[in-house]
């Protein structure tokens, strides 16, 4: 004779990772259930967006077996830890804002860990209601030039810009603290709030600073994913190749510059740099990418134990 208890203990299902608070994850079932989940073990690997085994131990308690294969992964990292944002997006926007301003580097290093993640990016600034937006949104030309989406927008007032990116798309937002990302996901909820009159999708946010990441469903097949604001975005896990290749302007003259190995810092016959002489590839950008390089050899440098 079993007990219920033991019964439920052999059941496993799928579920899907909807909230990351570190050490424990909430899990959506197919049947609607929600799930506290913990990870087996000392394994942290589980994370916003995965597809999951869940063994029950509970009610609404579930211990988390096995993550499934990941069709992407988005993470930052530097020489002591790594930390993962979400798996299994179609996209992902960077939000930014004129105020507080927002940092140059920030982006550029969020543009790097999506290309070399291979997922999409739009670039959104937000509260275009704010005098100073026009200026911030000049600023962002060279983007859109280069190939990136940037969109103009108001979490406090008209969110309706971003709609038609988010359409049937699993996001995930990110940006630094204050650049207003739970506003535009409360905005968002509001938005289906008033569509569909269901008032469990709101949600209080946009008043406080956001210290876990958190899937929100708009739609039945649209969701997006709130994270916390973090400062800087660690590439401390890629490649000096996988960082150049993660420059989407520099790729027409990656494998043309005279050494193979060249790393377009200085080297004789660099194609990117004659490139940027020639003002194919902005200034700016090119410099960015130096210094990064030059940060990341440092610190590999100091830490070889951890290089490939
Ligand atoms: N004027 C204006 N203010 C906004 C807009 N969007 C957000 N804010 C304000 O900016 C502040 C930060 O907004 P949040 O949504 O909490 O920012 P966040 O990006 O979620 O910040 P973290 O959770 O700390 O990462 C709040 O005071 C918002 O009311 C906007 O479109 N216009
Ligand atoms: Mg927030
Ligand atoms: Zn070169």
């Amino acid at each position: 004779m079993t007990t219920r208890r033991e019964r439920e203990e052999q059941v496993v299902v799928e579920g899907r990772v909807v909230a990351d608070f570190g050490r424990e994850f909430l899990v959506d079932l197919a049947d609607r259930r929600q799930l506290v989940c913990t990870r087996k073990g000392k394994k942290q690997d589980a994370t916003c967006g995965d597809f999951v085994e869940v063994r029950l131990t509970g009610p609404a308690q579930g211990s988390i077996e096995r993550v499934g294969t990941r069709r992407n992964l988005l993470y930052r990292s530097d020489q002591w830890r790594e930390k993962t944002l979400a798996a299994n997006v179609d996209q992902v926007v960077i939000l930014l804002a004129p105020q507080p301003p927002y940092s140059e580097a920030f982006l550029n290093l969020s543009l790097v860990a999506c290309e070399a993640a291979r997922i999409p990016v739009i670039v959104a600034l937000n509260k275009s209601d704010l005098p100073a937006h026009a200026q911030a949104r000049k600023a962002l030309q060279p983007y859109e030039r280069i190939g990136y989406t940037v969109i103009s927008m108001s979490a406090r007032e008209d969110v309706s810009p971003l709609l038609p990116h988010l359409e049937r798309n699993f996001t995930l937002l990110v940006g630094q603290s204050g650049m207003g990302k739970s506003r535009t996901v409360n905005a968002l909820l509001m938005n289906e709030v008033a569509r569909v009159g269901d008032l469990t999708a709101s949600l209080e946010s946009g008043t406080h600073t956001t210290t876990f990441s958190r899937l929100y469903r708009l739609d039945r097949d649209t969701a997006i994913i709130d994270t916390p604001g973090f400062q800087s975005f660690g590439l401390f896990h890629l490649t000096e190749a996988q960082i150049g290749e993660a420059m989407r302007e520099f790729r027409p003259y990656l494998g043309r510059c005279k050494f193979n190995d060249c790393a377009h810092l200085g080297e004789p016959g660099c194609a990117v740099i004659e490139a940027a002489g020639r003002g194919e590839i902005g200034a700016e950008r090119l410099s960015f990418y130096q210094v990064l390089i030059e940060q990341h050899r440092e610190l590999h440098e100091q830490h070889p134990e951890w290089s490939r």
